[in-house]
């Protein structure tokens, strides 16, 4: 026989199968289809790549390239000190999607109103919804950041109008982030379960590494800010004196959502970023934050709460509208939100003796 007639032994075939498993293309194995939309979503996964990409790579150097590093001197909208590692990741994306000829508009963080892209918009009917560069105050040292992204179709006939925007979490169809790590992962969800893909830079691919990601029932994590700790309602002081007194969890917090949402997918756990009684709406921001890790979490069997409501249930009435966030393994999500109904629970007996005097 010669040389070409032996096939490859299994172990290099898996992975020149699995190398060949581009993000593309498992988009359209996903839905089974070649139809206008599935292609559509494979070429705005691909815009997606090239974005995390092109950011992965500024990072990589950054504390090599000029003026790469540090604040801008100004603040967002949402009242924040802007990176200007920031505002190079919000151009990235917006470039990356004016070529695509697929989307209209894109809100991101950093931008008080949506960017319009009006040659797009009589053909590209969908929006990216975006965080460029989530946990940015990790970048000046090095620790691990990310981006998230949610795309959503464009309805009605008025370009120029994002009303439409204001709509819950179930009309996301394709949900994720990248988290720039020790590698560059990107991880997404078009409600065909949870896939994760590692770049690879020697061939300048995103290579399928994890497939059908399921989230554990249950997880040793808890992942809270707890300097915040006097500021919370008196429900979760009691859940974190909960986990403080009882064997078997840990406490991980990194600064940077995604990294900490990403440990939290694969090993379990809670992430709680809670209001306080002075903000009880908490600090992050429903549209392109919580409701794109939501949708991916709970398509990994996992939950998303505001506490009281399914984050993706929740009708946004602005479109840098803040919402509380518990997420992760149902279980545990479950238990924070026993507190918070037991919490209520007493709360209305007390009201209710109170008023009878
Ligand atoms: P705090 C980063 O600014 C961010 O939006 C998330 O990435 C992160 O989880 C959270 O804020 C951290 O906020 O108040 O704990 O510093």
């Amino acid at each position: 026989m010669t040389e070409i007639d032996q096939p490859l032994d299994l172990n290099h075939q898996y992975a020149l199968d699995r190398d060949c498993t581009t993000l593309s293309r498992h988009v359209l194995q996903q839905l089974q289809s070649f139809s206008p939309e599935a292609q559509d979503l494979s070429a705005l996964m691909n815009r997606i790549a090239l974005a995390a990409k092109l950011v992965a790579r500024r990072l990589t150097r950054a504390g090599l390239v000029e003026d790469a590093l540090g604040f801008t001197g100004r603040t967002n909208v949402q009242g924040e000190s802007v990176k200007k590692m920031d505002v190079f990741a919000n151009q990235v994306f917006i470039s990356a999607f004016e070529q695509s000829g697929l989307v209209c508009r894109l809100a991101s963080e950093e931008m008080d109103n949506p960017y319009y892209i009006p040659d797009n918009c009589s053909i590209g009917r969908y929006t990216l919804l975006y965080d460029p560069i989530d946990g940015s105050s990790n970048v000046d040292i090095n620790l691990n950041v990310g981006s998230i992204f949610a795309i959503r179709r464009q309805e009605g006939e008025e370009p120029y109008s994002s009303e439409d925007l204001l709509q819950d979490g179930h009309k996301q169809i394709a949900v994720g982030y990248i988290l720039y790590g020790p590698s560059t992962m990107l991880v997404y969800s078009i409600g065909h379960g949870v896939h994760a893909f590692t770049l690879d830079p020697s061939l300048g691919e995103f290579i399928l590494s994890s497939e059908n990601i399921r989230i554990p029932d249950h997880g040793p994590v808890y992942s809270v800010n707890e300097g915040n700790f006097w500021q919370w309602e008196e429900s979760i002081r009691n859940y974190i004196r909960y986990v403080h007194r009882h064997e078997g969890y840990t406490a991980r917090y990194s600064g940077a959502l995604v990294g900490d949402i990403h440990r939290i997918l694969f090993q379990g756990g809670v992430f709680l970023y809670p209001g306080t009684v002075k903000k009880p709406e908490g600090k992050l921001r429903l549209l392109y934050e919580s409701a794109p890790l939501a949708f991916l979490i709970e398509q990994a069997g996992g939950k998303a709460s505001t506490g009281t409501q399914s984050i993706l249930d929740v009708v946004p009435e602005k479109l840098h509208a803040r919402t509380p966030l518990i997420i992760g393994s149902k279980e545990d999500v479950a238990l924070v939100e026993s507190f918070i109904q037991e919490h209520n629970r007493e709360q209305q007996e007390r009201e209710i003796l109170t008023s009878k005097g």
